[in-house]
């Protein structure tokens, strides 16, 4: 039983979901931090988009195909072609959890010529009400090694930056699918 009086497996608040699905070991020369998203859209339909490893463009803006090794289970690689003008052409990206029940989406970046280094992420997906019509609460947290030459503090408000452009995008595609 947790202080706040809330049972940590019951705890259906953002703090609960965060304790639970988002604890990321952070070393000293890495940055951790996570996201918050409302979507007015019910949670099936955002997990249709988010749960698709092999097609990251479905709602990523900076994404502009992908091809993905294997079969889509645990331990897959893709290769994600990331658009001109960013500071990165690929990324190969594996798939460390999939989790159709739970609705969480775990990937590592294992390569690809840009500066994030033993980047991590976690995306779960929570159902709420939004004006008394089904929603989808998102959050999306991350851990990366800090470049060199970068603060904590600069790495931390980049990566963000570009969660917060992804996390509006399936906020967008997903509200307009549930339209
Ligand atoms: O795609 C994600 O889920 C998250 C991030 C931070 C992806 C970042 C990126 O794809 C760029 C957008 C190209 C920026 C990578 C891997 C490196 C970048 O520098």
């Amino acid at each position: 039983m947790a202080i706040n009086g809330n049972d940590d497996a019951t705890d259906s608040s953002e703090h609960g979901y965060i304790r639970r699905h988002h604890k990321h070991e952070v070393r000293g020369n890495q940055c951790s931090s996570s996201l918050v998203k409302h979507i007015k859209a019910p949670v099936h339909l955002v997990w249709s988009l988010v749960r698709r490893f092999d097609q990251p463009q479905k709602y990523k803006p900076f994404v502009s195909g992908c091809y993905v090794q294997g079969d889509l289970a645990i331990g897959s690689v893709r290769e994600v072609w990331v658009r001109s003008g960013l500071p990165a052409t690929t990324s190969m990206e594996r798939l460390e959890l999939l989790d159709e029940e739970e609705h969480i989406l775990g990937i590592k970046i294992v390569g690809g010529d840009h500066r994030l280094r033993n980047y991590s992420s976690v995306i779960t997906l929570h159902p709420e009400v939004i004006d008394g019509r089904p929603g989808t609460l998102v959050i999306e947290s991350f851990v990366v090694d800090v470049p060199d030459g970068n603060t904590k503090d600069e790495t931390c408000y980049f990566v963000e930056a570009l969660i917060k452009c992804n996390l509006k995008s399936l906020a967008d595609v997903s509200e307009r699918l549930a339209v």
